[in-house]
């Protein structure tokens, strides 16, 4: 693998879980295929769990690892070409890109969608870059379309607790104060629609989102239908994707939060969410603190999936 960005980065999936669920019954077992190799891991957003099991991962594989928070005592960097620099910002992401390849053997990035432009952020213009430019094997941390590794760790995950071979997974829209990036809902979606199981995607009206992921998942408007017999239930909110709305929040209706009534309507579903949540908003206090509840499970197997990752970045 010389990339990961997309499902289709990691190939056959079942090969890929099952690969993952052997690292995690002995993940020490590969501690030296990373020796005297470098991880730089760069942050142009914030993050816990990214950052902390991404790192964790690489120790486990006897990597070295180094953590560039770009808006904290990096320079700050132009991303556009052309642009005269007689501004705030010092340094280009084209040098920026080739100096910070020289110092690793690989490059993790988290850069989220802006909001300012559909067309900048759904063609990963930042991504794209450290992929032509770094000269290193690239994954992302969260781009602006996709969150691949937190996928890979909710599959993970599905495949520990389904009681079924083909469990209905429902990815419910839920409310929340700010606009947050479809990245999470799109891979969701993405991964999903690649295992063969059933996705029903619930949301109000005007947060359709990009058809290329949604791909043959059913969209279902009522809330009450699509919950009804869910395996597991994915909360996550994400801004408007459409035209002429795109980036904005339209809705912060109450009713779409997951609560003890919604979860009743499943079937003794299980109840996800990647983390961070804001309580009250996306999900009420009794239902991530019930045992349905895995959204602790899943963020523990983000050590997981990046550790498959970064352990096939290293030897393919
Ligand atoms: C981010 C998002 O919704 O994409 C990261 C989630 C993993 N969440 C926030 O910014 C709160
Ligand atoms: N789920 C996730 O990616 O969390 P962080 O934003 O804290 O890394």
């Amino acid at each position: 693998m010389k990339k990961f960005t997309c499902v289709e980065d990691i190939g056959n999936l079942q090969v890929a879980i099952d690969e993952a669920l052997e690292i995690k019954r002995d993940r020490f077992r590969f501690q030296n295929i990373g020796k005297n190799k470098t991880l730089l891991m760069i942050f142009f957003n914030s993050s816990l769990r990214t950052r902390l099991s991404t790192q964790k991962a690489a120790m486990n594989l006897g990597m070295n690892t180094i953590v560039l928070d770009v808006n904290h005592g990096a320079w700050k960097l132009e991303t556009e070409r052309g642009v005269v620099m007689d501004g705030d910002k010092p340094e280009h992401l084209l040098e920026a890109i080739p100096v910070m390849g020289c110092y690793c053997d690989i490059i993790g990035i988290r850069s989220f969608a802006q909001f300012e432009s559909k067309e900048n952020d759904y063609s990963e213009k930042i991504l794209n870059q450290f992929l032509l430019y770094s000269g290193r094997p690239v994954f992302s941390m969260e781009a602006a379309t996709r969150h691949p590794l937190q996928s890979f760790a909710d599959l993970i995950t599905i495949e520990e607790y389904k009681k079924t071979t083909r469990p209905k997974v429902v990815l419910s829209w839920a409310p929340h104060p700010r606009a947050l990036p479809q990245a999470v809902p799109n891979s969701f979606a993405e991964w999903i629609n690649a295992t063969g199981y059933e996705l029903v995607i619930t949301h109000p009206e005007g947060y359709e989102l990009d058809p290329t992921f949604v791909g043959n998942a059913h969209i279902e408007y009522d809330r009450k239908k699509a919950f009804t017999g869910a395996d597991f239930v994915y909360a996550k909110n994400w801004a408007a994707y459409m035209d002429p709305n795109y980036g904005q929040v339209l809705s912060k209706d109450h009713a779409w939060t997951v609560d003890t009534a919604t979860m009743a309507l499943t079937n003794n579903a299980y109840f996800m969410h990647c983390l961070p949540v804001r309580r009250n908003m996306i999900v009420t206090d009794d239902v991530i603190e019930s045992p349905q509840s895995i959204v602790i499970p899943e963020a523990a197997n983000r050590e997981i999936s990046a550790q498959t990752v970064l352990k096939r970045l290293l030897t393919d």
